[in-house]
């Protein structure tokens, strides 16, 4: 609950407890641009060793982490696949073209997934009038799809397809801890099929800051160079590498915790007549309703249910998206499904 009201807007908006922020308080730090952070590079080892990679690096958003990874798999005038409704294509400002003069190549995927059937089309043929299809990015869980989960199967089999033809493999994994806890499935066995992933501290696992690109030594090193020329290049950044280490280790296992109350909201927003909820969809902390039967557009419905003490994002110009997290209790969900039921049934 924050001042406004209840606050579901992202996974995003968690602040640190008290014994997070005495963790950061207490952290050793260093200066990291010479590499002399421990704390810095504690958090580095460990997430490398957490998804199986030799190496990583700590940036400060995930945005970086996905640009820098685009900067390092691609030649300016490439080509990137992604999905229609990735992270990437919708919500990073088209870094790709100013940071990394690429142009992006959409491909619309189920629920955000994309099959490997669905790649051999989107590779361009070998020919100096087209562009050079270098880099397909997924994103796992998908965000704007509603926080869904690609199967390891399917990302073994489009990892087969894109070797074959040459192409890197990133993953856009900003809540990949939460395909984890969904499934079971342990972070190592995702990244193995990938030459970079992002992943974030600062969404479900509640840091305030921090993300990392994980991947070979040899792309990190890049990576290294990238982030200093993106203006990323942190001193004493131990204090904030510090929350991300405690988020690590004691906000994993209770994710579980935002699936459940993710799931109460979305039976509970399923029944109500004018909303339109697919629970297939719903498969960890994002719930993502269709408006578009109520007559108002998502940004009237966002203003309506805010004067009610609700807060929520849209997720386009017909849908808006509850995320459910660490600041917000199983009891202020239900009472935020209670809110939106009565707001649409009168
Ligand atoms: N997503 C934010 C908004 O930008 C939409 C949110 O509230 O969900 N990849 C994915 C899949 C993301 O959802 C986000 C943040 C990012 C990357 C970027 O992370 P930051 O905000 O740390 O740059």
């Amino acid at each position: 609950m924050n001042a406004n009201g209840i606050d579901l807007r992202s996974d995003t908006v968690t602040r640190p407890g008290a014994a997070m922020r005495n963790a950061m308080a207490q952290a050793e730090v260093g200066d990291d641009v010479f590499g002399e952070d421990p704390t810095v590079n504690r958090l580095q080892e460990s997430v490398a060793a957490l998804l199986g990679k030799a190496a990583a690096l700590f940036v400060p958003t995930g945005v970086m982490a996905n640009q820098i990874a685009i900067k390092c798999h691609t030649q300016p005038g490439d080509e990137v696949i992604v999905e229609m409704n990735s992270h990437i294509f919708n919500y990073e400002t088209a870094a790709p073209a100013v940071l990394s003069h690429v142009q992006l190549h959409p491909v619309r995927g189920e629920r955000g997934i994309l099959r490997t059937t669905q790649l051999a089309p989107a590779i361009r043929p070998n020919a100096y009038y087209m562009a050079r299809s270098s880099l397909l990015c997924l994103e796992n869980t998908h965000n704007r799809a509603g926080g869904t989960i690609y199967p390891l199967d399917e990302v073994k089999s489009i990892h087969s397809f894109v070797k074959a033809i040459g192409l890197k493999l990133h993953l856009d994994g900003a809540r990949l801890w939460n395909a984890c806890i969904a499934t079971g499935n342990h972070p190592r066995e995702y990244a193995q099929f990938f030459d970079s992933i992002s992943v974030c501290f600062s969404k479900g696992l509640g840091a305030p800051v921090g993300s990392a690109l994980v991947g070979s030594e040899e792309t990190i090193q890049r990576a290294r160079k990238y982030r200093k020329i993106f203006g990323g290049g942190m001193r004493q950044a131990g204090i904030i590498a510090a929350g991300a280490l405690y988020a690590l280790e004691h906000n994993f296992e209770r994710l579980k915790e935002d699936h459940v109350k993710a799931r109460w909201l979305a039976e509970r927003l399923s029944v109500i007549p004018k909303l339109k909820v697919d629970l297939d969809s719903v498969q960890t902390n994002i719930v993502i309703v269709d408006v578009g039967e109520t007559g108002k557009s998502a940004d009237d419905v966002l203003e309506l249910l805010k004067s009610r003490g609700v807060m929520l994002t849209d997720a386009s110009y017909s849908s808006i998206r509850a995320v459910t997290h660490l600041d917000v209790s199983m009891e202020e969900v239900k009472r935020a499904g209670e809110i939106i039921a009565h707001a649409f049934s009168e």
